[in-house]
C-alpha cells in the first residue's frame, strides 16, 4: 500500500543536501510519488542527482517507521506502542531525570536536515520546557569551523555571501577541500561556466577527485596542510607586491599582525609542511593575486580539522589582502552541506545560540527572545556543551542522562564512534525521533516515527542563504506524526500548554518575530512570498525589503564595518603519523550515499551504485603492504579498527588512505576518527588521523567485530501498518 498522494503536482525541494534542488512531485504508479524536473527553479535549473531522483523511495512503508516503538527493560527488544503510551513514557522519563539530577541532565541533539520550523521549536523546547543548557546538533560536525571564522572576520556567518550564479563571473576561484562533483552535482555547472568564461579554477584536495579533474590546477597537499598552504600563499602575494593596499586600508583591520604571521611561512617551509611544490605555490599566488576578481570556497576538507577555524581564517586573510571580498564577484564562501545546514545553524539548536543567530549570552538578545516566548529572560539557560562534548558526557554523573535526539545518526557519524555508542548505551533514557530505524534509533528506549520532507510544509535555507519552501505533497502513513506535533504533546505533558503549535506556518510566523533584528533576520519573509519569488535571501527585515543576495558590498557586519584579519600560524594536527600509525586517514563522501546512510542505504538503486565501504590506497602503498585491489584490509587507529575492501588508485597520495563514512558495522570509518576538537568551533578532526593499514587474510574477515551493530536481533519487527 502506498501513502495517499494529493492529486495535483506539488513543487517542492529535495530532502538531502544544501543545494535544495527544486523538484516537482506527482502521484506515482509503482512508487508513492514520481519526481519531475522543475527547470524554473534557479539553483539547479531542473538538474538533480541520483539521490534526489530516487528520493520518493524513502516514502515507502517498507523502509520506514510506521508507529512508535518502546523498550520495556534495558537490553530487552523494541516493541510496537501507541502514541499516548510512547509520549507518556518520554515525558515521565524526562521529568524524572530533571527532578533527580537537574535540568542540565536532560539534553537535546538536533540536526541540520531539520526544517527551520523544527529546529526553532526544538531550541525553544529545550530552553522553555526542559530548561536545559544542553542542546546542540550535528551541524557542529559540519560547517562550524567556517561559521566561527566567518563571524570572526566578517561579524556575520552566512555560508555564501553571494548566489551560486555569481561563480561563473569571477576571475579565479580556489576550491579548498570540496568535491561538489560528488556532493552537489548540479552545482558543478557553475564551475564549468566559470572556465568557459575564461576564469581559472584551482582545486586543493589530497585526492584527485572528479572535481579536481575539472580544474586548471590541482594542488594535492597532505591532509591538514591547508593552514600552512594559505599562509604560504599570503606570504607570496605580500612578497610579490600583490596586496591591494587601498582595500586593506579602507575596509579591513589587523593586516600588520597577519602580515607578520605570514612572513614566517616562506615557500620552502610550506612545501616541507604541505608537500605542495614551491613552483605550484608561486603559480597559484600569481593567478589569484593578479586576477581582477576572485573567490575562495572551502568545504569540509580544511574545516573538519582541529585547526579548522584558523585554517578558514587564513584563507579569508588571502582574500582580504588581495582585495577579494566585499566586492561584486569576489569573496570567501563556505559550501554548507546539509539540507538546512544554513537555517539549522541560525534558530537556536546550537548550544550558544538563540533564534536569528543571536548569542544566548547577549542580554539584549535574551530579552527579545524571552519576550517572544512569553518567559522571563532570567529563566533562559546559558550556553551548553558542544556536540562531541555533549555525547562524550552521556550517562556520566555530570553529563546528560536523558537525551532527546532528532535528525542525526551519531552511532555512525560521530567521531570515535565506538566510544559514542558506549555513551549512548549508558543513558538512563534515549529517545530518538526519526523516519527510519537508524543505527542510533536501534539503541533507543523510545523511537518516535516522524513525518519527512514530502509529507509536511516547512522552510529550509539553502547554502546561498536563500530561504525556500517545501510543500506537503502527500499524506504520511497514519501512525506517523510531525515533530512539531510531538514537541507540543510533550510540552503539554511537561506543564507548558501554550506556544507549541503543530502547524509549520504558525511556527514560522513566530520564528519571524523571534529573528527580527538578529543577524539572520527573517521578519520580512512569509510562505506566500517565498513561493512567489523562488526563495528570499536573508537578512530580510520587512515585507517590502528585497532580501539580500549579496552581503558586505558596502560594509562588513563588524561594529566598525571593517573585515578583521586573523593573525594565525601553522600548527600540527591533533595526531600526526608516527612509527606505530604511519599513514594519514582521511574521510568523506561518495556520490550515491548520504551521510550516515540511514536514508540512502534503504534505496535500492543507490545501494547498487555504492554498495559498501572501501579503503582507497595508492598503488605504491598497496604494493609495499602486499595488498591487491578488492582484498579486505584492516585500518587501525588509536581508537579502533575497521575492515573494508581495498580500492587501489593513483588518485590519492601515497601517504594517505581514504574511507567514506556512510556505513555502519565493520567498515565504519568513524571507529577510527579522532575527536580532537577545534578550540573555537568544537569541530572534531574528521579529516585526518594516524592509522596503520594491513592486509586481512580472507578467512579472518568473518570474525571481525561488527563495530556498533550487534543489535539487529534485539529489535522486534516495527509495528505493522494500521
Ligand atoms: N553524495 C553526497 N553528497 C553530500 C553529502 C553526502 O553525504 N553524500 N553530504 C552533504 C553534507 S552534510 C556535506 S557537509 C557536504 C560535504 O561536501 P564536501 O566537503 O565536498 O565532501 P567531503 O567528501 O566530506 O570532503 C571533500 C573533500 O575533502 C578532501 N579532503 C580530505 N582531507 C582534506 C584536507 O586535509 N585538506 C583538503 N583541502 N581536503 C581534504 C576529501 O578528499 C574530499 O574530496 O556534502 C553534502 N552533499
Ligand atoms: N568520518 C566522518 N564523519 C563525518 C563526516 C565526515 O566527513 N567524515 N561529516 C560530518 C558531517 S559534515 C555531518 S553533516 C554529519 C552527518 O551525519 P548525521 O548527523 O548522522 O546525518 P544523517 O545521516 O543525515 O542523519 C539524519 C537522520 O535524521 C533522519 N531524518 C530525516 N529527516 C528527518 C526529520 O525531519 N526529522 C527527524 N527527526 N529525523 C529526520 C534520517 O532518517 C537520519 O536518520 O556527519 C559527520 N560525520
Ligand atoms: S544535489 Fe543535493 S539537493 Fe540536489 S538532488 Fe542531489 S542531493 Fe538533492
Ligand atoms: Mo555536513
Amino acid at each position: 500500500m502506498t501513502p495517499t498522494a494529493l492529486a495535483a503536482a506539488t513543487d517542492t525541494h529535495c530532502p538531502y543536501c544544501s543545494l535544495q534542488c527544486g523538484m516537482r512531485l506527482v502521484p506515482g504508479t509503482d512508487r508513492p510519488a514520481e519526481v519531475l524536473e522543475r527547470p524554473d527553479f534557479p539553483v539547479n535549473r531542473g538538474a538533480l542527482c541520483g539521490k534526489g531522483r530516487s528520493a520518493p523511495a524513502l516514502l515507502a512503508r517498507d523502509v520506514r517507521l510506521t508507529g512508535p516503538l518502546l523498550r520495556d527493560r534495558p537490553g530487552g527488544p523494541l516493541r510496537a506502542a501507541d502514541w499516548p503510551e510512547a509520549l507518556d513514557r518520554v515525558a515521565t522519563g524526562l521529568a524524572r531525570t530533571r527532578a533527580r539530577h537537574g535540568p542540565d541532565a536532560v539534553g537535546v541533539f538536533g540536526g541540520g536536515g531539520l526544517t527551520n520550523e523544527k529546529a526553532y521549536l526544538l531550541g525553544k523546547f529545550a530552553r522553555v520546557v526542559l530548561g536545559t543548557a544542553n542542546i546542540d546538533y550535528n551541524g557542529r560536525f559540519c560547517m562550524s569551523s567556517a561559521a566561527a571564522a566567518h563571524r570572526r572576520a566578517f561579524g556575520l556567518d552566512r555560508g555564501l555571501p553571494f548566489p551560486l550564479a555569481d561563480i561563473p563571473h569571477t576571475g579565479c576561484l580556489i576550491l579548498v577541500g570540496g568535491n561538489p562533483a560528488e556532493t552537489m552535482p548540479p552545482a558543478v555547472r557553475y564551475f564549468r561556466e566559470l572556465r568557459e568564461n575564461g576564469g581559472k579554477l584551482i582545486v586543493v584536495d589530497p585526492r584527485r577527485t572528479r572535481t579536481a579533474e575539472l580544474a586548471d590546477l590541482h594542488l594535492q597537499p597532505r591532509p591538514g596542510g591547508d593552514l600552512a598552504l594559505a599562509l604560504g600563499l599570503l606570504h607570496l602575494v605580500i612578497a610579490d607586491g600583490l596586496v591591494d593596499q587601498e582595500f586593506v586600508a579602507r575596509r579591513t583591520s589587523g593586516f600588520e599582525q597577519a602580515r607578520a604571521a605570514a612572513m614566517a611561512h616562506w615557500p620552502d617551509r610550506v612545501e616541507r609542511i604541505t608537500g605542495v611544490p614551491v613552483h605550484q605555490l608561486r603559480e597559484v599566488a600569481a593567478m589569484f593575486g593578479r586576477a581582477a576578481t576572485g573567490m575562495v570556497l572551502t568545504a569540509r576538507g580544511p574545516e573538519q580539522q582541529s585547526k579548522g577555524t584558523d585554517t578558514v581564517g587564513a584563507w579569508i586573510d588571502l582574500c582580504l589582502a588581495t582585495g577579494k571580498a566585499g566586492r561584486p564577484y569576489s569573496g570567501y564562501g563556505c559550501l554548507t552541506g546539509q539540507g538546512n545546514g544554513q537555517g539549522g545553524r541560525e534558530h537556536g539548536q546550537k548550544a550558544d545560540q538563540l533564534p536569528g543567530y543571536r548569542s544566548i549570552e547577549d542580554p539584549v538578545a535574551r530579552e527579545h527572545v524571552a519576550a517572544v516566548w512569553g518567559v522571563a529572560p532570567e529563566s533562559l539557560p546559558g550556553p551548553g556543551r558542544s556536540a562531541y562534548e555533549l555525547l562524550d558526557g552521556l550517562g556520566r554523573p555530570d553529563g546528560v542522562r536523558a537525551l532527546l535526539l532528532a535528525g542525526s545518526n551519531p552511532a555512525v557519524s560521530a567521531p570515535n564512534a565506538n566510544h559514542v555508542t558506549e555513551r549512548l548505551r549508558a543513558l538512563d533514557l534515549l529517545v530518538v525521533a526519526d523516519v527510519v530505524l537508524s543505527e542510533t534509533a536501534r539503541l533507543a528506549d523510545v523511537v518516535l516515527p516522524v513525518t519527512q520532507w514530502a509529507e509536511e510544509d516547512g522552510t529550509t535555507t539553502n547554502l546561498e542563504g536563500r530561504v525556500i519552501l517545501r510543500r506537503r505533497a502527500l499524506d504520511p502513513p497514519p501512525g506517523v506524526r510531525s515533530e512539531l506535533w510531538v514537541l507540543g504533546e510533550l510540552a503539554a505533558r511537561l506543564g507548558v500548554s501554550k506556544g507549541f503549535p503543530a502547524g509549520a506556518e504558525q511556527v514560522f510566523e513566530e520564528l519571524r518575530r523571534a529573528s527580527a533584528g538578529g543577524d539572520a533576520d527573517y521578519a520580512g519573509i512569509g510562505y506566500e512570498r517565498i513561493a512567489a519569488e523562488d526563495g528570499v535571501f536573508w537578512p530580510c527585515p520587512t515585507p517590502d525589503h528585497p532580501g539580500t543576495p549579496r552581503l558586505f558590498l558596502d560594509r562588513f557586519a563588524t561594529p566598525d564595518g571593517r573585515a578583521r584579519f586573523a593573525a594565525v600560524t601553522h600548527r600540527p594536527a591533533g595526531e600526526e603519523p608516527d612509527d606505530d600509525y604511519p599513514l594519514y586517514l582521511t574521510t568523506g563522501r561518495v556520490l550515491a550515499q548520504y551521510q550516515s546512510g540511514a536514508q540512502t542505504r534503504r534505496v535500492a538503486e543507490l545501494n547498487a551504485a555504492a554498495p559498501g565501504p572501501y579503503v582507497e590506497l595508492h598503488p605504491r602503498l598497496a604494493g609495499r603492504l602486499g595488498i591487491a585491489d578488492g582484498e579486505p584490509v584492516a585500518v587501525t587507529s588509536r581508537r579502533g579498527r575497521a575492515v573494508a575492501p581495498a580500492r587501489v588508485t593513483d588518485t590519492i597520495r601515497p601517504d594517505t588512505v581514504f574511507m567514506p563514512f556512510h556505513w555502519a558495522g565493520a567498515g565504519r570509518a568513524n571507529s577510527l576518527t579522532n575527536p580532537a576538537l577545534d578550540p573555537v568551533s568544537g569541530m572534531p578532526e574528521f579529516k585526518l588521523c594516524a592509522v596503520r593499514v594491513e592486509p586481512v587474510g580472507v578467512g579472518l574477515v568473518g570474525s571481525e567485530p561488527l563495530g556498533s551493530e550487534p543489535l539487529g536481533s534485539e529489535v522486534a519487527k516495527p509495528e505493522p501498518d494500521r
